[in-house]
């Protein structure tokens, strides 16, 4: 059977005990179904060249798992200097964390062509490859230049960012004619693939998306699809509903006193909205006192890429505005927010979802945002807590019956939330189901193997061995249109 090759910038083997979330159950599962090998950074930073390691492969149920580290200058410019710094602001549209150098690019280059380095002797012949987001948009070109001609798809976890703030990016153009080197690119939502196409027609003209599905430039032809990723409902469901037996439950619930939990689960990241959605939850407080000791908001969110300043600009905000609020609040016997600087198990985060009668999910701008889909898929169907979701996050096209609100509307978020708190059952429950349904329909599998089909499927794109990285080959088309000529 084909196998299915993964590679993203990190790789997370699964440990004894530990559930793995996110991008990591999308990638397993797909793997799990194919055979696979997933290939990627360990992690590990290495203090001095001579400290690198080699690749090390490891073998864990039946998968195989190849990760090497990274020196401590490509960590700073590949990890946290241009795709940090560069890419992840960029496309979600925060211009004023977006810091471009050169030399960084430069770096981030050169760990593509490692990762490729590192891919090359480990393919087999009728490997399916599948290249996971931002940090390795150039590794299909780099693979190519070594001469690979599998076929290899990409999938960006976050949104493709619209022309405007993409053309920010001294290297647009040649991002783009790298990504052609893929033979299917996969986005979250219509509006990413919309804007990828935007930014295609822009710099090759609108004949370049003269094939629905497809982008054609030159005679290179590569499939651009929807694929939303989704969740293991089955999984989550399970997990959920045996979670009031458990400890990390049972702790939750008795710190709570009877009252209602609203809940927030985000990796602690600017986009994801906190500060506006900290000050929402205030103005709620204010504006309907009948719920003072009587709701209590938990933050989780555990501090990630803190090398990065915007990171810690946020923590402390975020420290500022819980600390107002509960000083405005709180009394002796009720603390009105609860912040939660670390990493909870996928488990018992289950289990805190289920225990939440409203969750806040707000991102300023987010590629899904799994976070909202676990929430509903965690529920208990006779009595389900209400989902408050932000039309920026990629899953607001999808959970259409989620209180839908806009996060920079501080004073409407603050209404959504009184509005859930009040919700009667009848609606909750039609709610519910309703984006259940969607849940099931393109839950985790379906993601995985529709993606998977669509990479088998033959003649989407002109496949030629051994071609030359993209940006070596532009040429200057009559017109002004650049056109790629892939040799
Ligand atoms: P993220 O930005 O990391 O992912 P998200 O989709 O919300 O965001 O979360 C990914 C996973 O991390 C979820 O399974 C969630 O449960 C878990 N997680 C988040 N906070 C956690 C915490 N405090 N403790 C434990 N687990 C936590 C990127 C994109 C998203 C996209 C995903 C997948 O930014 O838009 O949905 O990839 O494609």
């Amino acid at each position: 059977m084909t196998r299915v090759v993964a590679i993203s910038n990190r790789v997370s083997v699964p440990r004894k005990g530990a559930t793995p979330g996110g991008l990591a159950v999308g990638v397993l599962a797909a793997m799990r179904a194919h055979g696979g090998l997933w290939i990627g950074w360990s992690g590990q930073i290495a203090e001095s060249e001579g400290a690198v390691r080699g690749v090390e492969m490891v073998r864990r149920e039946r998968l195989m798992y190849a990760t090497f580290d990274l020196t401590r200058p490509e960590y700073d410019e590949f990890y946290l200097g241009f795709s940090n710094g560069a890419l992840w602001p960029l496309f979600h549209h925060f211009l004023q964390a977006f810091h471009y150098s050169q030399e960084q690019y430069a770096t981030y280059l050169q760990v593509n062509q490692r990762f490729a380095e590192h891919t090359v002797p480990l393919l087999r012949p009728d490997d399916l490859i599948w290249v996971h987001d931002y940090h390795m948009i150039p590794l299909a070109s780099r693979l190519r230049a070594l001469g690979v001609t599998q076929r290899i798809g990409f999938f960006l976890h976050i949104p493709f960012p619209g022309f405007d703030a993409f053309r920010a990016l001294p290297v647009h153009r040649e991002l783009l004619e790298s990504l052609l080197a893929y033979d299917l690119i996969g986005f979250q939502t219509r509006d990413d693939l919309g804007a990828f196409r935007a930014a295609v027609a822009e710099v090759w003209g609108a004949a370049a998306l003269a094939d629905e599905g497809c982008v054609q430039v030159g005679e290179r032809r590569v499939s651009a699809q929807v694929f939303p990723i989704g969740v293991d409902v089955h999984e989550i469901q399970k997990t959920a509903a045996a979670a009031p037996s458990t400890e990390a439950y049972r702790r939750i619930v008795a710190g709570l006193l009877g009252r209602r939990l609203i809940i927030g689960v985000d990796r602690l990241d600017y986009s994801k909205g906190l500060v506006e959605r900290f000050r929402a939850y205030e103005q709620f407080l204010a504006t309907y006192p009948e719920n003072h000791n009587d709701v209590t908001f938990v933050q989780i969110a555990p501090l990630s890429r803190t090398d990065v300043q915007e990171y810690e600009v946020i923590r402390r905000a975020l420290e500022q505005a819980s600390g107002r609020t509960n000083g405005r609040f709180a009394d002796p016997d009720w603390t009105p927010v609860r912040y939660l600087n670390k990493n909870v198990p996928h488990a018992a985060l289950m289990g805190y979802l289920r225990a939440a009668k409203v969750a806040l999910v707000t991102p300023l701008r987010d590629g899904m945002n799994l976070v909202a889909k676990e929430f509903v898929a965690a529920q208990d169907p006779a009595d389900p807590g209400v989902l408050i979701l932000s039309t920026l996050a990629g899953a607001a096209r999808e959970l259409t019956t989620a209180l839908l609100v806009n996060p920079y509307d501080v004073t409407g978020v603050a209404e959504a939330l009184q509005a859930a708190l009040w919700m009667p059952l009848a609606q909750r429950r039609e709610r519910y189901e309703a984006m259940m349904e969607v849940l099931r329909a393109n839950d985790i599998h379906a993601w995985n193997q529709r993606f998977i089909a669509a990479l088998q499927a033959p003649g989407t794109a002109v496949r030629r061995p051994g071609l030359k990285p993209a940006a070596t080959s532009a040429r200057r088309a009559p017109g002004g249109a650049r056109i790629l000529n892939l040799r």
